[in-house]
């Protein structure tokens, strides 16, 4: 690949690519020679493909592949599909791909779980009360029972979850009543997870659904069984073994390498791996082991979803996100890149290859050419992560030419629904009452989440951008995987933040001590924002369902299909969703009608599409004022003034008080 050819924004030739820590690392000389996606974006000649980027491209048999015009006879498939069908039909692979690799993450923390609770492994059951709710969530009685039986039993009942051919996801009983009776006339209850995932691949190969809407109906069944499902189920019980996420500082971006520091850097999403490395870092001998070689100890720090695992319950920093990751390894200054599952490009192995940086696979699931593989398991998770930490120790007298960028950021992160429950209530009255009543007096417009990837194809810091406007007109802000390390780089993840919100939010932060932009954790994290959704709706006040509520969702430089089975399991929940740059049904005009308009009659949610953060913006805070309106909190509440004979009317009510 010719890297002299570069194009974009960026200063002296480099490459644009969001972050000026990222244009620092990869205008130095050290970086010379790295091919980052940067790169690769910019020297892709030919435009994404109109058929691909709008749906209506299938490959589904060997007619094909078939590239379809909506409207235009002769532009249909062989077999007759039409781009409704194939627009739909896509897109419901998509929501599928995106389940299942939450739901594999889901299956791998759940068999961790029983492993530890059987005490296999070196973890524990570390939120023992968490246990019990969820144990009764489960419909099990938890009294008299040991810890340990109990959370067999809750590990089982997990895991059955996954196989199940009918019944309930007992995490849907979590939602609002009135939610819950619109899935069951729906018919759109999940009924196991892997089922679902499954069905979608038969309904969408070669002539079997041909309908968009009874194929758009699937992939909400099947995005539902993700978020209320598999998803939650990983955060809970990831919460059971290494704890429910409470409010901790740390820091993010490029500069929490160490010049003096054994450097390994975990990647992908899932936490097992990570935690045994957190333990492992800090045991003496292997600290002795980093001294012997030169070094002062061990930094281990965090990319992508993995990074916010740690970073939530550990408090370890995260150097980079999605777009960050190659740009991490161009340093020069990274002993090892240890990954497992999900959005690890194969361009981290040839990156890492230019240095001394050995990357290591750990997942029987990931492989990638180059890499060394070292089989995790969590029976023997301190003994892998050990010789995974003296590999990178052996490695560090070979560190050459690095830079590293002074560019780090402090964040507060670990807003768990629990988290939310306990600063706006108290340990003994934890509610969400006090958010609600901003909400109701106006102080708080809203609520909104930005989440999912960062995107190579998107050059501005679109997420940043959104927040700071959002925050600015009284919106709080969730945020989840590589959105919130954008915004952590970007210092909205400190309290001293709140100065940009707007007056209302700002009283309220001020009086709870929180930033105005909430981390609530990695990818399958967002189930706790349908948690607090859910909690919002029971609080009362802002209507029974949580499409009656002022929130929003948006994940504006989408990437993943996992992003795509989020969205809709919002949207099927109630949620407005706006996607961007693009939406993936745009070559079908009645599949795109459907997403944007019809489902609104059917889920009280929809998606819509913007680019830039002020149409993000103002689509949100419009659709906020709207929900705001139906509840008829868009009326001022005039201060009525008592006269006597109203005073008079309360009758006893006055000095007295009532009742006396
Ligand atoms: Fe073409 Fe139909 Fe085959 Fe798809 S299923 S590739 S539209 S013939
Ligand atoms: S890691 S899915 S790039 S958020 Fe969860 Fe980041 Fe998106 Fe991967």
């Amino acid at each position: 690949m010719d890297t002299s050819k570069r194009f974009g924004d960026g200063k002296g030739g480099c490459p644009s690519i969001q972050c000026e820590a990222n244009r620092e690392v990869l205008c130095s000389s050290c970086s010379e020679g790295v091919v980052t996606a940067a790169h690769r974006v910019a020297q892709r000649d030919a435009e994404p493909c109109l058929f691909g980027k709008g749906g209506t491209c299938c490959r589904n048999c060997n007619m094909g592949p078939c590239q379809i015009i909506e409207g235009v006879e002769s532009m249909t498939g062989v077999c007759g599909a039409d781009a409704a069908t194939v627009a739909a039909r896509n897109f419901c692979r998509m929501v599928a791909g995106g389940a299942s690799a939450h739901m594999d993450h889901g299956r791998g923390v759940v068999l961790a779980f029983l492993e530890t609770a059987r005490g296999e492994t070196p973890y524990q059951i570390t939120d023992p009360v968490k246990l019990r709710q969820t144990a009764i969530r489960f419909g099990i009685d938890p009294a008299d029972k040991s810890t340990q039986d109990l959370a067999i039993e809750v590990g089982e009942h997990a895991l059955a979850q996954f196989g199940q051919q009918s019944g309930i996801t007992p995490f849907m009983r979590r939602a609002p009543k009135a939610r819950q009776e619109l899935w069951e006339k729906l018919d759109i209850y999940p009924r196991g997870f892997d089922r679902e995932v499954v069905e979608i691949m038969h309904r969408t190969h070669m002539g079997v659904d041909q309908h968009h809407k009874s194929l758009l109906f699937q992939a909400a069944r099947c995005a539902l069984a993700d978020g209320w499902g598999a998803s939650m189920v990983a955060t809970e019980l990831s919460d059971i073994m290494f704890g429910t996420p409470m409010p901790v500082r740390a820091k993010v971006n490029i500069g929490v390498l160490k010049e003096d520091e054994v450097n390994i850097t975990v990647h992908g999403h899932e936490p097992v791996l990570a935690e045994a490395l957190a333990m492992v870092a800090r045991d003496p001998e292997i600290i002795k082991a980093a001294k012997k070689v030169g070094a002062k100890g061990i930094n281990l720090a965090g990319v992508c979803c993995t990074g916010n695992e740690i970073l939530m319950r550990q408090g370890l920093p995260i150097a980079g996100s999605f777009i960050q990751q190659e740009v991490v390894l161009a340093t020069g200054a990274v002993e090892a890149m240890v990954v497992d599952v999900q959005c690890i490009m194969q361009g981290v192995s040839p990156a890492a290859a230019r240095y001394h940086t050995e990357l290591i696979t750990t997942s029987a699931k990931a492989h990638i050419p180059g890499a060394t593989h070292i089989q995790f398991e969590e029976r023997r998770a301190m003994e892998v992560a050990k010789e995974i930490v003296l590999r990178a120790v052996d490695r560090y007298p070979e560190r050459g030419k690095h830079f590293i960028p002074k560019h780090e950021m402090d964040v507060v992160a670990g807003y768990s629904h629990e988290t939310i429950n306990y600063i706006l209530g108290g340990r003994f009255r934890g509610s969400y009452r006090p958010l609600n009543d901003n909400i109701m007096n106006g102080r708080i417009k809203g609520v909104a989440a930005i989440v999912g990837c960062d995107n190579y194809r998107v050059t501005d810091e679109v997420h940043i951008e959104l927040a700071k406007e959002l925050i600015a007109n009284d919106v709080l802000v969730l945020v989840t995987g590589c959105a919130a390390t954008g915004m952590g780089r970007a210092g909205l993840l400190s309290p001293e933040s709140m100065e940009m919100a707007g007056d209302g939010l700002k009283e309220v932060l001020e009086a709870v001590g929180c930033p105005p932009v909430l981390h609530m954790g990695s990818c399958v994290d967002n189930s706790r924002i349908l948690i607090a959704a859910t909690e919002m709706v029971l609080t009362g006040g802002l209507g029974d369902d949580i499409s009656q509520l002022p929130v929003a969702g948006c994940a504006p430089q989408w990437m993943s299909e996992k992003a795509v089975s989020i969205g809709q399991y919002f949207v099927s929940s109630g949620t407005y969703v706006v996607f961007g740059p693009n939406f993936p049904t745009t070559g079908s005009k009645v599949v795109t009608d459907f997403c944007f308009k019809e489902m609104n009659e059917i889920y009280g949610g929809r998606w819509d599409v913007a680019q830039k953060p002020s149409e993000f913006a103002s689509k949100m805070i419009d659709e906020i004022n709207a929900k705001r309106a139906a509840l008829g909190l868009d009326k001022k509440k005039e201060r009525v003034l008592f006269d006597m004979a109203m005073r008079r009317e309360l009758g006893d009510v006055g000095c007295h008080g009532p009742g006396a």
